[in-house]
């Protein structure tokens, strides 16, 4: 089973709920099922996975069916036709509260967003990282021969790439990607075990990022912390320890053909969320769609609106604003604080503005079908996407291309990797900036329609032709120069 309804259609899971003794099922009528997830880095690797009947390597529920996996502890999937191999790495629940909500989300995922003050670092989590990160460097070892690439996803991998590259040979390749931001090195300077995080990385052939400030700043973090690379800024490259680094910024796309299609099958004169909160058809819809994350700006976006409504009284009434958030890594406090402070803004925002038959905030934590989402990408007006920094932000480009009816527009910070990606047919904001939000919505509002719709269509060239595929295409064009490149010099 690789069922990650929670993991965002990133391919990042949220660690297992132990079901209740009564809900297992029983051991005689276990068997494997497959759910695939909509969207995201799941669908963009399923393929790639068959083709070269590859290995994915992945967290384990602990309550899996190892009974029916092989000596290894992997299991062929998908069951009807086998393709490739899946292994689990089972981590107990000590190794997920300090690898995953210890180090990975207390202090990884806080300064690298830049948000130093949020650092919460426990004293045995960077332990638990580095365990969990060596369990899964000796599942890959197991698995991996000369000819192998090795390809580590995110932040939750810091370390892995150097144990891996250690214990091959010269010609297996480790790559790696960052999904989220390389801070500034002033603010790296404050990550616990920096110079072995940076060293850890180096041991990969191949390091991408979505955008080129991150390359830059990670690039800049190694000039800075560690004197033995020679880091070549033109080549974007860092030698290292008798190896090289090849340092890239592939933007990642979404599939969006696939929204395209879902969005057009939708029907936007029936959605769910709508109809639960009696939101008239007529009403012009603003949206947006986060995890319940402080790196995303919600409560900044809503302040914006907040002042948005207070200088545009005719707008009362006429446009509503539809927030869904996922509720996401719970376990934190700083995230519990912040879904509090989300829930109480929009709780204020409402008692101040609604009336008996409007609401200006719709705010929902409901789980959305896939259709249900389309849909409202494709009947709002306006998509707020206002991260105080973000990696990329893919919900940026799955509206863009859930837009079919050209009427869009997207209220963007500039914070985020979609801004450098998709330049400057969206309306662009300082996220923390209240008074510029506020005016940027009103401009899209009032936007004639011929320039909504010539922005519209520029931001739709630009997803529909660097896509996931495109995105996966380029991973895997440089994972070939450097392969060639480890060939042609000496064995490690
Ligand atoms: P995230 O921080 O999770 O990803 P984002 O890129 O916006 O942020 O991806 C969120 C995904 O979750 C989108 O595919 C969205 O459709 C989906 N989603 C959100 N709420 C949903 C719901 N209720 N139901 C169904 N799907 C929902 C991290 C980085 C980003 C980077 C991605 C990929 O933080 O910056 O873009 O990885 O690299």
């Amino acid at each position: 089973e690789y069922d990650d309804a929670d993991d965002g259609g990133d391919g990042r899971t949220e660690p297992p709920t132990e079901a209740p003794e009564s809900d297992r099922p029983d051991p005689d009528e276990r068997s494997i099922t497959v759910d695939e997830p909509t969207g995201g880095l799941t669908a963009g690797l399923d393929p790639v996975l068959r083709e070269q009947r590859g290995t994915w390597i992945a967290w384990g529920d602990g309550d899996a069916d190892f009974d029916v996996t092989d000596d290894s502890g992997c299991v062929a999937v998908p069951p009807e036709d086998e393709a490739y191999t899946l292994g689990r790495v089972d981590l107990s629940e000590a190794a997920v509260d300090g690898y995953y909500y210890g180090f990975s989300n207390r202090v990884l995922w806080p300064l690298c967003h830049e948000l130093p003050h949020l650092v919460d670092d426990r004293p045995t989590d960077l332990e638990w990282y580095r365990r969990v990160n060596e369990r899964f460097a000796d599942a890959v070892i197991d698995h991996a021969d000369a000819d192998s690439v090795v390809w580590f996803q995110d932040y939750h991998f810091a370390f892995a790439p150097k144990l891996v590259s250690e214990a091959t040979p010269r010609s297996t390749t480790v790559a790696q990607f960052w999904h989220i931001p390389w801070p500034t090195p002033s603010i790296f300077a404050a990550c616990p075990a920096r110079d072995q995080l940076l060293t850890g990385l180096l041991g990969a052939d191949l390091l991408g990022f979505h955008v080129d400030r991150y390359v830059t700043n990670f690039l800049e973090s190694v000039d800075r912390f560690v004197p033995a690379a020679t880091v070549d800024y033109r080549q974007r490259t860092v030698e290292y320890d008798g190896s090289k680094t090849q340092v890239v910024a592939t933007p990642m796309g979404v599939d969006a053909d696939s929204y395209d299609r879902e969005a057009r099958s939708a029907k936007t004169d029936q959605n769910p969320v709508l109809e639960d909160h009696d939101v008239a058809s007529e009403t012009v819809l603003g949206l947006g769609v986060d995890r319940l994350d402080y790196s995303k700006g919600i409560l900044d976006r809503l302040v914006a609106l907040e002042r948005f409504f207070e200088r545009n009284p005719a707008w009362q009434g006429e446009f509503t604003f539809v927030q869904k958030a996922t509720p996401s890594r719970t376990d934190i406090p700083a995230y519990e604080r912040y879904g509090k402070l989300v829930r109480e803004e929009v709780e204020r925002i409402n008692d101040r503005f609604e009336t008996d038959d409007w609401q200006p905030i719709v705010y929902t934590e409901a789980y959305l079908e896939h259709e249900t989402l389309c849909g409202l990408y494709r009947r709002a007006d306006v998509m707020i996407v206002s991260p105080l920094l973000d990696g990329m932000n893919l919900v940026t480009q799955e509206y863009v291309a859930a837009s079919v009816d050209g009427t869009g527009t997207v209220v963007l910070s500039d914070q985020a990797g979609a801004h450098d990606h998709l330049g400057s047919h969206a309306l662009s904001i300082d996220p923390t900036d209240v008074e510029e939000t506020a005016t940027q919505i009103e401009r899209a509002l009032t936007m004639a329609p011929h320039e909504r719709h010539r922005r519209l269509q520029t931001l739709r060239t630009r997803v529909f032709e660097a896509d996931l595929e495109q995105w996966m295409e380029s991973q895997f064009e440089w994972i070939r120069r450097v392969q060639t490149r480890n060939r042609s010099t000496v064995s490690r």
